[in-house]
């Protein structure tokens, strides 16, 4: 019900709501999946919504199943500065983590390659924006499996939609990435505290509606 949403989860829904990072309408998916929301992490381009943002995965990572871990690694593109800010966040706090990302092209001269930043070596969690069904999180899996000393501990996403992924049973994507790489995954948001927003306001009949008829699609059973 609405009144188990934090006041900071209230606040960070209506930043978003507020800076059109959380959007109502018809969009079309990664996936292939028509949406009647969408979640834009790019539109968090303001100072206030950067630090509140890193102050959320800040303390996901220190109050959740997440584990102690060396490197936060961000996938390219938007993982790179939601992993970036969290850093400076938690070294605030007096925790000192590595910083690692890719580069989408590989780099031929200078310092070359693909990866940037902190040596993927040690307990490695992966920051990410949102998780549908999976595409994105299972590239950056792939990524960091090209690295003989890094260890997956964790998965930190910004949003879980909540939705089913990619097998036939119908689980949810967030069961069959636990499952097939054996690490936890964490949302700072998910589809039930945007519904349970939205219930609490009153004023968003419509898009609740198209909401819970897209989740009786392809959302998991609550
Ligand atoms: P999956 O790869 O299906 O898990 O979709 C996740 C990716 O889709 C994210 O990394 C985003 O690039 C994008 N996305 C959003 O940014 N916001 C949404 O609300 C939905 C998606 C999406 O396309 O599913």
């Amino acid at each position: 019900s609405a009144s188990t949403l934090s006041q900071e989860k209230v606040a960070f829904i209506e930043a978003a709501i507020e800076h059109g990072v959380l959007l109502f309408g018809e969009f079309t998916l990664k996936s292939g999946r028509k949406s009647p929301y969408f979640f834009n992490a790019g539109l968090l381009y303001t100072g206030s919504l950067l630090s509140s943002t890193s102050k959320a995965y800040a303390k996901i990572l220190t109050s959740s199943r997440i584990p102690e871990f060396d490197v936060l690694f961000g996938p390219a593109y938007k993982g790179i500065a939601l992993a970036a800010i969290t850093a400076v966040d938690l070294s605030r706090q007096g925790k000192e983590v590595g910083f690692a990302y890719n580069r989408k092209e590989k780099k031929d001269h200078g310092e070359g390659g693909v990866l940037v930043g902190a040596p993927l070596k040690g307990r490695i969690v992966i920051i990410d924006d949102v998780l549908t069904r999976g595409t994105a999180i299972r590239e950056a899996i792939e990524i960091l499996k090209t690295q003989s000393e890094a260890k997956l501990v964790g998965i930190v996403q910004l949003v879980d939609r909540q939705e089913k992924g990619q097998s036939s049973e119908g689980k949810s994507t967030v069961q069959e990435v636990e499952e097939e790489f054996g690490v936890p995954v964490e949302p700072i948001l998910n589809l039930q505290d945007i519904i349970s927003y939205l219930e609490s306001k009153g004023t968003y009949e419509n898009e609740l509606k198209a909401v819970k008829e897209y989740r009786k699609q392809y959302g998991i059973e609550a």
